[in-house]
C-alpha cells in the first residue's frame, strides 16, 4: 500500500455512503458538542490556520468519538462583513457572489480534510434562513429593553466610512485600516451589555478557559471597587459626585476635574468664563480618543470654570476645571484631583499652578505608608483609612461605596451594506416601530450601490427604504443600518443543532440538551469581543426564558498561529504563505495534518518548516512496512514479548492523555516509538509471535485513527477488517502491564558491566535482589574462588558485586 490523496478520496466516499458521521439525535445523552470557530469565507480560501484549527480539533473529536461520545462537530460560515464589501468596492463583484463562491470553494477544501462533520448542519450567517432569526433576536432584545437607540459620540473611521465599536479601535486607530479614528455624533443602536457586567465577570471562574483569556475578559469589563464622594457647589446649589478608588487621599484633593461633554459644564461656567469654556469644549470634541489618551501621559489641558466646590470634610474651596483627560463615559465623569498621588492630576496641577498636597507618607519609625495631613485619620494605613473615611462620609451622607465598570454598551449599528438589516421602521407618527415578527426576514436587497460616501448604502435604495408603518400604515422608512457581524456570530452555536428549523431559531428542549458547547477551539484574537458578546447573548436569552444555561462555552482552547518559514506572519505580499491544497494533493490530507501536529505545540504554533512533512512521510513509510510481508510464526510458545507489551500499554495511556490535553506532538512521538519497536520486533524474526504482533498492529491502527483517519482506515482494512475503524472502541491500557513483569538489570563485577540479567519486577528490595543475583546460574562463574565483599544495588538498574 502507498498512502496518498487517492486513499483520502476513497475513504471520504465510503464514509459518505455509510453516513458514518451522521449525528444521531437518539444518542443525545452521550452528545459532545465540539465547536471549531466558524470561518470567514475570504478570498484567501482555507489557509494553514484553518487547517491547524479544524484538522487538529478533529483529532480530539475523533478520540472522543472512539471513546463512545456522540460527537457533534458542525461547520459553517461567518459570511457577512466588511472584507466582502471592500472587495466588491474594488472589483465590482457583488458581495453575495464572491461570498458564495468562496464558501463553495472552502466547503470542498474542508471536505478534503476528512473531518467528523455532519454537513446537514451547515449554516451561513448571510442566508435569509439565518439572518431572519438574527433579526428576531434583535427584536427580542428590543422588547426586553436590552436593545436601545441613543445619540452618541461614536468612533468614526474616515477611511472605512463607518462607525467602529471601542473594541475595533486600537490605540486610537482603526483596527482594519490603521487610520486615525475621529468622533461623530449619530443615532445608533446599542445592546445593553452593561446589564450583565457583574455576572460577566463573576461567572468566568466557573469556566475551563485559558487564564489569559479570562484575564482579558476581566480587564475588558474592568470592574473597580471604590467610593462615590459628593462635593457641594454652594453658590449654584449644585452637587458634584466623583468616583474614586483612592478615598484615602481625600485630604489631598486640591481641585475637581470634569469631562468636557459633562451636562453640568454650561451651568458651572460663570458668565465671564463662558466664552472660553465653550471654545475649549468645542476643541475637545474634535479631539480623537487617541489624542485624549495620549493626553493622559503628555499634555493635560483644561480650563477653569470660575466655580468652586466645597471639600466635604475640610470645607476648603476647590476650583472646578474642565479637562480632556477625564472621560464622560466612566464613573461620574468627574474626578477629584489629587496631584500629590495621581500622576495625571500631578501633571495637570503643575501646568495650572494648583497646590500639590501629600497625604500619604512614610512615618519616621514605622517603615510603612501611613496617612499624613489628614486630620483624625493621620497614622492609619491607606487600606484602613479607606474604610474609615468611607464610613465617615456615609454617616454624613456625603458618599458611599460603589462599583464601576469600564464596559460600555455594545454599539451594533453599522453604516454598511453587507450585513443583517436592522428590523425597525421609522414612522413620522409612531416613531421607531419594530417589524412584526411574521414579516421577517427584512430581506437585504441585492441591487444596491455600496460605494461608501458616509451614508448607509441601503439609504439610497428606495425600494428597500420606503415601507408602510406596521402600526398606522402611513408612509414610513426603514432603518438603513445593518448589524455588526459580531451579532451574527454571537448566537451561531445556538443555531447549528437546529439549523433547519423554519419556525423558530431553535427548539428550546433540543438546545438545552445540546448546549453548552463542550469544547470550543478558536483563535486568541477573539478573547475580548466574540466571547463577551456570545456570553452576553446567552445570558440575555436565558433571562428571556429560552435557555436554561448562562454560559455558552464550557471549555475553551486557543490554537497557536502558524508563521511563514521566515518566522513572519504569513502574507501574500511577503510571499511566505503555505497553501494547504498543494501539500494535500502531493502527500495526502493525513500527512499534512500530522505534519502540523508534529511540528508545533498546538497552543503555541510557530514557523512552518518543510521538514515536518518529510519527517511524517518517512514515518508513514515505516508504518506501512509494519503491515507487509509478515514473517511466519517463529516462536515455539505463544509467549508475548514482555517489553513490547509493556510499551504498548504505556503508549495507549500516553496517546490518550496527550490527545485529551491537545498535546498532539507528544501523541505522535509516542506512536513513532511504538512503530520503531514493532519494526524491530518484526525484523528480528527470532521468537516472532504472529498473533501477538497482529494484536499490536490492531492497537496501533486504533491509536493512529484520530490522527490520520484515512490512513488508519486503509491499514485497518489490510488487517482484514470489514468495518470502519471508527466503529471500533478506543483501546484501553492495563495499569498492571505498564510496568514490565521482568526488568533488565546490568550486572557489574567490580564496576565493570559483564551481563544483562532479567529479574522479575516484583523483586525490588536490596536483600531479595542480592539473594537472587548471587544464586543465579549466570553469576556463579564470576564468583568462583572469590570472596564477596559487598553488593551495591541501584534499584531496577544495576547490581555491582565487589569481589576480592
Ligand atoms: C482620586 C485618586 C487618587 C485616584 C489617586 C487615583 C489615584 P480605575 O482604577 O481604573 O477604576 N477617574 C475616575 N473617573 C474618571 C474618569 N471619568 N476619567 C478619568 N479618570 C477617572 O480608576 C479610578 C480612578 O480614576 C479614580 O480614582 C479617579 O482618580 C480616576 F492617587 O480618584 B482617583
Ligand atoms: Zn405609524
Amino acid at each position: 500500500m502507498n498512502y496518498s490523496v487517492k486513499i483520502d478520496k476513497k475513504w471520504q466516499k465510503r464514509w459518505e455512503e455509510q453516513s458514518l458521521y451522521k449525528f444521531n439525535k437518539d444518542r443525545i445523552a452521550k452528545k459532545l458538542y465540539c465547536l471549531p470557530m466558524f470561518s470567514y469565507p475570504s478570498a484567501d480560501k482555507l489557509h494553514i490556520g484553518h487547517w491547524f484549527n479544524y484538522g487538529l480539533m478533529d483529532v480530539w473529536s475523533r478520540l472522543k468519538w472512539m471513546q463512545g461520545y456522540e460527537v457533534f462537530q458542525p461547520m459553517g460560515f461567518d459570511a457577512f462583513g466588511l472584507p466582502a464589501e471592500n472587495y466588491a468596492i474594488k472589483t465590482g463583484i457583488h458581495p453575495r457572489l464572491s461570498t458564495m463562491q468562496n464558501i463553495d470553494f472552502m466547503r470542498k477544501q474542508l471536505k478534503a480534510m476528512g473531518l467528523i462533520c455532519d454537513w446537514d448542519y451547515e449554516l451561513s450567517t448571510c442566508s435569509k434562513e439565518y439572518y431572519r432569526f438574527t433579526q428576531l433576536l434583535f427584536l427580542k432584545l428590543y422588547e426586553a429593553g436590552l436593545a436601545y437607540q441613543k445619540e452618541a459620540p461614536v468612533n468614526w473611521c474616515p477611511s472605512c466610512q463607518t462607525v467602529l465599536a471601542n473594541e475595533q479601535v486600537t490605540e486610537g486607530s482603526c483596527e482594519r485600516c490603521q487610520s486615525t479614528v475621529t468622533k461623530k455624533n449619530l443615532r445608533q443602536w446599542f445592546f445593553k451589555t452593561t446589564a450583565y457586567q457583574a455576572e460577566l465577570v463573576d461567572c468566568l471562574k466557573e469556566l475551563d478557559w485559558p487564564n489569559e483569556t479570562k484575564r482579558i475578559q476581566t480587564h475588558w469589563i474592568g470592574r473597580s471597587e471604590g467610593v462615590y464622594v459628593k462635593f457641594s457647589v454652594p453658590k449654584l446649589q449644585q452637587e458634584l459626585t466623583v468616583f474614586t478608588t483612592r478615598v484615602d487621599t481625600l485630604y489631598g484633593v486640591t481641585f475637581l476635574a470634569m469631562a468636557p461633554e459633562h451636562p453640568l459644564v454650561a451651568q458651572l461656567a460663570l458668565p465671564e468664563y463662558q466664552e472660553q469654556v465653550k471654545q475649549y469644549v468645542e476643541a475637545a470634541k474634535e479631539q480623537s480618543e487617541r489624542e485624549r489618551m495620549a493626553g493622559a501621559l503628555g499634555d493635560k489641558t483644561g480650563i477653569f470654570t470660575g466655580s468652586y466646590a466645597e471639600h466635604p470634610l475640610t470645607k476648603e474651596q476647590l476650583p472646578i476645571y474642565i479637562t480632556n483627560y477625564v472621560l464622560l463615559g466612566y464613573g461620574t465623569g468627574i474626578v477629584m484631583g489629587v496631584p500629590g498621588h495621581d500622576q495625571r492630576d500631578a501633571l495637570f496641577a503643575k501646568q495650572y499652578k494648583l497646590p500639590i498636597k501629600k497625604v500619604v507618607g512614610e512615618n519616621g519609625e514605622q517603615e510603612r505608608e501611613v496617612l499624613i495631613n489628614s486630620a483624625e485619620f493621620n497614622g492609619l494605613q491607606p487600606k484602613e483609612a479607606k474604610q474609615h473615611i468611607a464610613q465617615e462620609l456615609a454617616q454624613r451622607q456625603l458618599g458611599g461605596p460603589g462599583t464601576e465598570y469600564r464596559l460600555r454598551d455594545w454599539l451594533v449599528s453599522r453604516q454598511r451594506y453587507w450585513g443583517t438589516p436592522i428590523p425597525i421602521i421609522y414612522c413620522p407618527a409612531c416613531g421607531a416601530v419594530p417589524v412584526p415578527e411574521d414579516e421577517l426576514p427584512v430581506v437585504l436587497p441585492d441591487d444596491v450601490s455600496f460605494t461608501p460616501d458616509g451614508e448607509s448604502p441601503l439609504k439610497k435604495c428606495q425600494t428597500f427604504m420606503s415601507v408602510n408603518c406596521p402600526k398606522c400604515n402611513a408612509s414610513a422608512t426603514r432603518e438603513a443600518d445593518t448589524l455588526d457581524t459580531f451579532v451574527d456570530s454571537a448566537w451561531y452555536f445556538l443555531r447549528y443543532p437546529d439549523n433547519k428549523n423554519n419556525s423558530e431559531p431553535f427548539d428550546q428542549k433540543l438546545i438545552n440538551e445540546m448546549l453548552p458547547v463542550d469544547m470550543y477551539v478558536g483563535g486568541r484574537e477573539h478573547a475580548a469581543m466574540h466571547f463577551l458578546y456570545a456570553r452576553f447573548i446567552t445570558k440575555a436569552l436565558r433571562d428571556l426564558g429560552y435557555l436554561n444555561f448562562g454560559e455558552p462555552f464550557r471549555s475553551l482552547i486557543h490554537q497557536g498561529v502558524i508563521l511563514g518559514t521566515d518566522g513572519q506572519k504569513m502574507s501574500k505580499s511577503k510571499g511566505n504563505t503555505v497553501s494547504p491544497d498543494q501539500y494535500v494533493e502531493k502527500y495526502g490530507a493525513d500527512v499534512f495534518r500530522m505534519a502540523l501536529m508534529f511540528g508545533f505545540a498546538f497552543r503555541e504554533g510557530g514557523a512552518w518548516d518543510e521538514g515536518f512533512v518529510r519527517s511524517i512521510t518517512r514515518f508513514v513509510g515505516r508504518m506501512e512496512q509494519l503491515f507487509c510481508e509478515l514473517p511466519g510464526q517463529t516462536s515455539s510458545e505463544t509467549i508475548v514479548n514482555q517489553k513490547l507489551d509493556a510499551l504498548r500499554h504505556r503508549v495507549i495511556q500516553k496517546v490518550t492523555q496527550m490527545i485529551e490535553r491537545f498535546q498532539f506532538n507528544n501523541a505522535i512521538a509516542q506512536l513513532m516509538e511504538l512503530c520503531t519497536a514493532l519494526g524491530n520486533y518484526k525484523a528480528a524474526g527470532a521468537n516472532f509471535n504472529k498473533p501477538f504482533y497482529r494484536e499490536l498492529l490492531a492497537d496501533f491502527v486504533r491509536l493512529l485513527a484520530p490522527l490520520a483517519p484515512h490512513l488508519a482506515e486503509e491499514l485497518w482494512s489490510t488487517l482484514e477488517h470489514e468495518n470502519s475503524v471508527f466503529k471500533e472502541q478506543w483501546p484501553n491500557y492495563d495499569p498492571k502491564k505498564l510496568e514490565l513483569s521482568e526488568i533488565e538489570w546490568a550486572l557489574q563485577i567490580n564496576g565493570v558491566v559483564r551481563q544483562k540479567l532479567l529479574l522479575d519486577s516484583s523483586i525490588a528490595n536490596k536483600e531479595d535482589v542480592e539473594q537472587v543475583v548471587l544464586a543465579s546460574e549466570k553469576v556463579k562463574p564470576y564468583l568462583a574462588g572469590k570472596q564477596v565483599l559487598k553488593v551495591i544495588v541501584v534499584p531496577k538498574k544495576l547490581v555491582n558485586i565487589v569481589l576480592k
